[in-house]
């Protein structure tokens, strides 16, 4: 038996100092996967079409995967057939829209991120408490927007320290915050401080709202951006996580740092003089487009990547319950 050792590589001295860095973790959390995962089972339970009230993550590639399959994304509800079924977004939806669906009498399955719940939650709560509610997010945003459905007459939205000499509320010992779940750590915390500044009496959320994997995505973009000459993340334009992972990789020291959604958009001119490359992606991004960066990094004389890992992750969430109990109830049916 013969052992195959390969043909040595030569690389050039240029090739040599070459460097590939890729943040671990990355990509896929474990809302998107739900999510995601969601609209896969419903076309394969109910048959296409699916809708899909907005994009069911900020990623156009998943969109338009799932477009090919049969689901179709909607941007309000009055485009859904009486009686169809339909998805909502990862992102969240206020009750408005629930009572919008009761309406129209559509069968509902609600992809909103566990962890996006959880800060409606502690909406209502404060609200119930008669606190009036600063929401430190993007204006606009799908999920500033239904966690602000919540109690729209207790929330208003803060969108950075600017804003905090402008909030007018009825009593300074009753007020919260709370937060959209994919901003920047370190620009919350200076937002939160203003506040704080303000109203010395503010009342902190019971836990994070920025979620673990955008913290951690943040952690690990941080130790891959230090030393590195390019940070590319993966990610869309109007995904949250994803824009802020460029900002924190510039903020942490990268020389550049630029968002694509795909190896297509990289502009071969940003790896002019290029030693150190650190790729990273967003939560809603397919492992997929980021292997496809590597490859268009690897044509052109970069190294195999090195996985720079400063997190563990391995939490699942289970699919909304009424998917699970339709998907039992076929089973039962075809057994
Ligand atoms: C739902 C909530 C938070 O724009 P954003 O970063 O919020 O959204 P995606 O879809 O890019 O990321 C996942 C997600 C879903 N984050
Ligand atoms: Fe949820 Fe955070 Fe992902 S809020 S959808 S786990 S980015």
């Amino acid at each position: 038996m013969s052992i195959d050792l390969g043909t040595p590589t030569v690389l050039s001295a240029e090739e040599a100092e070459k460097a590939v860095l890729l943040a671990a973790p990355r990509g896929y959390c474990a809302g998107v996967d739900r999510a995601v995962i969601t609209v896969e089972k419903a076309l394969d339970l109910y048959g296409a079409p699916v809708y899909v009230r907005k994009q069911i993550v900020h990623n156009k590639h998943v969109v338009s995967t799932l477009e090919a399959r049969g689901a179709v994304f909607v941007e309000e509800l009055d485009e859904v057939p009486p009686g169809a079924t339909v998805v909502f977004s990862a992102h969240g939806v206020s009750p408005a829209v629930h009572e919008q669906a009761a309406e129209r009498q559509l069968k509902t399955i609600d992809a909103t991120c566990p962890l996006v719940t959880k800060v409606h939650h502690e909406a209502k709560r404060f609200a119930a408490d008669d606190y009036d509610i600063l929401l430190i997010g993007h204006e606009g945003h799908e999920e500033v927007e239904g966690t602000a459905g919540e109690a729209p007459e207790h929330i208003q939205l803060v969108q950075s320290p600017a804003d905090v000499p402008g909030i007018v509320v009825r009593d300074p010992a009753k007020v919260a915050w709370l937060s959209q779940t994919t901003l920047s750590v370190d620009e919350t915390l200076e937002t939160v401080a203003a506040i704080r500044e303000r109203f010395p009496l503010l009342l902190d959320p019971p836990s994070d709202d920025i979620c673990y994997a955008t913290q951690n995505r943040q952690l690990a973009v941080k130790e891959i951006a230090v030393d590195a000459d390019l940070v590319i993340v993966v990610g869309s334009g109007n995904s949250s996580n994803s824009v802020r992972l460029v900002e924190v990789a510039l903020e942490a020291g990268a020389k550049s740092s630029y968002r694509v959604d795909d190896a297509s958009e990289i502009d071969e001119a940003w790896l002019d003089g290029v030693r150190t490359v650190s790729v990273t992606s967003g939560a809603s991004v397919p492992e997929e487009l980021v292997e496809g960066v590597l490859a268009f990094l690897s044509e052109r004389g970069y190294p195999d990547a090195k996985a720079v890992r400063s997190a563990e992750e391995s939490l699942i969430f289970a699919l909304p319950p009424e998917l699970r109990r339709d998907m039992r109830k076929a089973q039962q049916q075809g057994s």
